[in-house]
């Protein structure tokens, strides 16, 4: 086998080139096994497409250079995003899946409704693939649309083992298009996502650099040289990144992706004008929410998490972590259009092209301001406020409450509310609110019950579905919110639940705990669900994060504020006081995985067991 050429590292890797990465990076090409590099087996610029019923898939570490500095990825096919599958509806695929890698692995197929065996969850489906191995995945195909496959083996995916899948429905899609691309976003990091994690656990902002301690230079001195570490500093100082409580890990270690390539590599879909051209949008990252828009493009909504739902033109959407969205573009003229993606704590972002010609380019937009959390995203009211000691200070000021800190808020610490005695909140709970969605239950916590760093949660919830989310709110374009989504056809299952279970999202930033019910996986009992009954799951999220909450096996039926059925989904994105409610049949029996998409919170323990007998 040949060795690839691998490029030495940079002496001084610049902040731009860490943004931006390398222009043909990703991917080396010539390790042996295949001959071209991932995108340009297929033209125009789409991932190697693999289609039929019966596909050989080989999970193998490749190596890859996406800022200058090669690593090697795990990959389906050596490729970074893995190839895309094309299966039918109503076929019965085969998937032989070989591990040539030294470590075990998997393949889970997102959003697929398939036996649990088939599920790809080491621990519950199966016991993953080991070295040298070929499980053989074999399941009818009952759904059609949008959707994607990764490892479920602990970090890999962060390392490159994720790909699309687009299913071809029996009847044709209920609106017309000319042109069909992939646009699948993801984060990579050149650290190893074991010290990521580490680096989370002893500090959770770690990545968030608002405020480095001279200690913290000193330490990145010692690895790096003073130069750089002073250089790097500078940087983040001048550009001023401060990403709050938005993301855990952000664009200071990511390079962000669109199908695998970086924003210098400029991926890009070709058009003529005046055709229908239809975006996949996927997910496809270990921690990233993205905030995306086309300038001077309206995008149409046809389908949320690979189901069709009534059109909703739009300007710009937050895709969740894991959750797809299909939409509709009409782009006019002899120009160029930027896919801009950029991260939710906007430090960073995923950009693509749609052009008439390759080397095309329009302009690149400025990040916008990082989200400043509210009281709201807090799940205070100013009712809340009120039992608050301000300090003494009569007339609050709201502007100043935009400029707070709440970064720590999910462990917090007395030092970083600045004096106020948040204690209040606690004394005085706010009624419920029931301006919409009625009465909202709350459910009340000792205050030791998610350990003693968290002390403050969510004390006024509500479902907001309209709310389009910190940073997006009155941003003077058209954003999409979940109370847009209505799925085409309605719910699968008309009965009504006859059970309700009731979870909230917790979480120790502290310690970097992450948890159901303010219980790690390890320390609950799966969920216990009858076969055949119809039930209510009611998420509230005491957190001040989003978490994409991920049921495998059955669909999650999201609910109105006034219970009737709103959109059908695999993913569903929980904003910080948020309460959400879903419909699930229990149709599907065996052992189910359900946990925060978030890579490392599910690592955390942010995953139950569903068990469906
Ligand atoms: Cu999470």
């Amino acid at each position: 086998m040949k060795k690839p050429i691998l490029k030495t590292p940079p002496a001084n890797l610049s902040r731009r080139r860490f943004v931006e990465g390398l222009v043909a990076g990703g991917a080396l090409a010539g390790t042996g096994l295949w001959t071209t590099s991932a995108w340009a087996a297929t033209s125009p610029g789409q991932p190697a497409v693999l289609s039929g019923t019966d596909f050989a898939l080989d999970l193998i570490e490749a190596p890859v250079n996406f800022t200058g500095t090669p690593r090697m990825a795990t990959t389906v096919n050596g490729q970074v995003s893995g190839p895309l599958l094309r299966w039918r509806e109503g076929d019965r695929v085969t998937l032989r899946v070989k591990n040539r890698m030294p470590v075990s692995g998997s393949i889970h197929w997102h959003g697929i409704l398939l036996p649990s065996p088939m599920d790809g969850v080491p621990g519950l489906s199966y016991n993953g693939i080991a070295p040298g191995e070929t499980y053989v995945y074999q399941f009818d195909v009952r759904q059609a649309g949008t959707y994607w496959y990764h490892s479920h083996t602990r970090f890999q995916e962060q390392t490159g083992m994720y790909g699309p899948i687009i299913i071809e429905p029996r009847e044709p899609a209920p609106f017309a298009y000319d042109r069909d691309y992939v646009v699948m976003l993801s984060d990579w990091t050149d650290e190893n996502p074991e010290e990521v994690f580490e680096h989370l656990k002893q500090m959770s902002d770690y990545y968030n650099y608002i405020r480095p301690t001279a200690g913290d230079l000193v330490r990145q001195a010692e690895k790096e040289g003073w130069a750089k570490a002073l250089s790097t500093r500078a940087t983040w100082d001048k550009m001023r990144m401060s990403p709050r409580d938005l993301s855990d890990v952000s664009g200071a270690t990511y390079t962000y992706l669109t199908n695998g390539v970086t924003p210098a590599g400029n991926w890009t879909g070709l058009f003529k004008p005046g055709e229908k051209v239809r975006l996949r949008f996927i997910n496809g990252s270990s921690m990233t929410y993205f905030d995306v828009r086309i300038p001077g493009l309206k995008m149409t909504v046809v389908a949320a998490d690979g189901q069709y739902v009534h059109p909703v033109s739009i300007d710009e959407f937050r895709i969740g972590v894991a959750e797809t969205y299909d939409v509709i573009v009409e782009p006019t003229g002899d120009r160029a259009y930027t896919i801009f993606s950029q991260a939710i704590d906007r430090s960073g972002y995923a950009l693509a092209t749609l052009a008439t010609r390759q080397g095309m380019r329009d302009a690149v937009p400025k990040l916008d301001p990082v989200p400043m959390l509210t009281m709201a995203d807090m799940g205070m009211s100013m009712a809340g406020m009120s039992g608050m000691d301000m300090g003494g200070k009569g007339g609050m000021d709201m502007g100043g409450m935009h400029g707070m800190n709440m970064a720590g808020i999910n462990g917090m610490k007395a030092s970083d509310m600045k004096g106020m005695d948040m204690s209040g909140a606690q004394k005085n709970p706010p009624p419920p609110n029931d301006a919409q969605g009625g009465d909202v239950p709350v459910k009340h916590h000792a205050p030791a019950e998610y350990g003693a760093g968290n002390t403050v949660r969510a004390q006024e919830v509500s479902t907001r579905l309209d709310d389009p989310g910190a940073g997006l709110r009155d941003n003077g374009r058209r954003v999409l919110t979940y109370a847009d989504l209505h799925t085409v056809g309605g719910a699968l299952d008309p009965r009504d639940p006859t059970r309700e279970i009731e979870l909230h999202l917790t979480g120790n930033m502290d310690r970097y705990m992450w948890s159901f019910n303010g219980q790690k996986f390890s320390d609950s009992e799966p969920l216990l669900f009858h076969y055949g009954e119809r039930l209510r799951i009611v998420l509230v999220n005491d957190t001040m994060m989003n978490h994409p909450i991920h049921m495998h096996g059955m669909w999650s039926e999201v609910e109105s504020p006034d219970a009737a059925f709103q959109v059908r989904k695999h993913t569903v994105s929980v904003a910080p006081g948020h309460r959400i409610t879903y419909r699930v049949s229990a149709n599907a029996r065996g052992k189910w995985a359900y946990h925060c998409h978030l890579l490392y919170h599910m690592e955390a323990g942010m995953f139950r067991a569903i068990v469906v007998a």
